[in-house]
């Protein structure tokens, strides 16, 4: 039988790439030197697209593909594919929810633990030997029982204020409306009152162009010189600008970021800037959570090509 022809947007695990090589042909998109001949001469042949979720499928890919059925993606974020474009022509999305919440949320929390009591400034401190030479790490600032706010309390915000409340913080949360699953948790409409009232403010809102720069110079200002910044979700969520300016005039006090525009090409501006925790988009990247995020993106695409409707769609 003629196997699917899909287009393969970047690498995966092995564990992902014998299968999907075994069910599909595969024709690796990242590997070719010149995409826009690669898609003339292979766009008609291909019925599916498995993409990740910083990776997407842009308008101009979906309209080479003329006889495209689904856009599978490994992520949960679906902000890099052109929605609007697989609507009009019925072609499914699917992503990959619930199965990374846990560890994005583990990760949002760990990098606030990590910048608030000053975990990697204390490794550097002993391995230069700034213990013997000057004495313990200049003192930092206690995570339990102070003020959260979570912008964006889906399923990963969630999982983050879970968590949270487990360090007896008080947690309050901005959405587009009160969640009814959140009783015990302060709802506040505008980010920046929210950004007011906490000390830490978490950044897990699903990416779009209404929520592009929510997080502006105004937003920074509110959280203060005392406030941290984690931002777990899109980096268009946050103006970095703005985010570079108050790290380096101190108007805010800290942020952890995971995300970048134009990443892994960061603004080398990030580099230098103060009071700021680096990490390469890795908050859902454990074994566990990839293996099920990869079954998750082949499940839905063995489900549409066997007749079935996807099991996780977007569109
Ligand atoms: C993944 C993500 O790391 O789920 C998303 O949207 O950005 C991340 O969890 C990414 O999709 C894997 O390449």
């Amino acid at each position: 039988m003629t196997k699917p022809v899909i287009l393969q947007m970047g690498a995966y695990p092995e564990w992902d790439e014998t299968p999907l090589n075994a069910d599909y042909d595969v024709l690796r998109y990242f590997e070719s030197s010149d995409p826009a001949g690669f898609l003339a001469e292979h766009g008609a042949r291909i019925r599916g697209i498995a993409t990740r979720g910083e990776l997407g499928a842009s308008a101009d890919l979906i309209a080479a593909c003329p006889n495209l059925e689904i856009v599978s993606i490994y992520g949960v974020g679906y902000d890099a594919v052109n929605l609007d474009a697989c609507r009009a022509r019925g072609i499914h999305v699917t992503n990959t929810p619930d199965v990374l919440s846990g560890d994005v949320a583990d990760f949002a929390v760990t990098m606030m633990l990590a910048q608030t009591r000053g975990i990697v400034a204390g490794d550097a401190w002993v391995r230069q030997g700034d213990w013997s030479a000057k004495g313990g790490l200049p003192l930092q600032r206690r995570a339990f029982g102070r003020r959260a706010g979570v912008l964006g309390l889906g399923r990963i915000g969630f999982e983050v204020a879970k968590r949270l409340s487990g360090f007896g913080m008080h947690i309050s949360y901005s959405d587009v409306s009160p969640k009814d699953y959140a009783p015990d948790w302060t709802f506040v409409a505008s980010p920046e009152d929210l950004a007011e009232q906490c000390d830490f403010l978490f950044v897990a809102a699903a990416a779009s162009e209404k929520t592009r720069h929510i997080v502006n110079a105004k937003v920074l200002q509110s959280l203060g010189p005392d406030g941290m910044l984690i931002n777990v979700s899109r980096a268009s969520n946050v103006d970095e600008d703005a985010l570079i300016a108050a790290l380096t005039d101190g108007t805010l006090g800290a942020a952890a970021l995971d995300v970048f525009e134009g990443e892994p090409d960061l603004d080398p501006r990030f580099l230098s800037a103060p009071n700021l925790l680096l990490q390469p988009h890795q908050a859902s990247g454990t074994v566990e959570t990839r293996k099920a995020m990869g079954e998750l993106m082949r499940a839905n695409l063995a489900a549409h090509f066997g007749g079935n409707a996807p099991l996780t769609p977007v569109v």
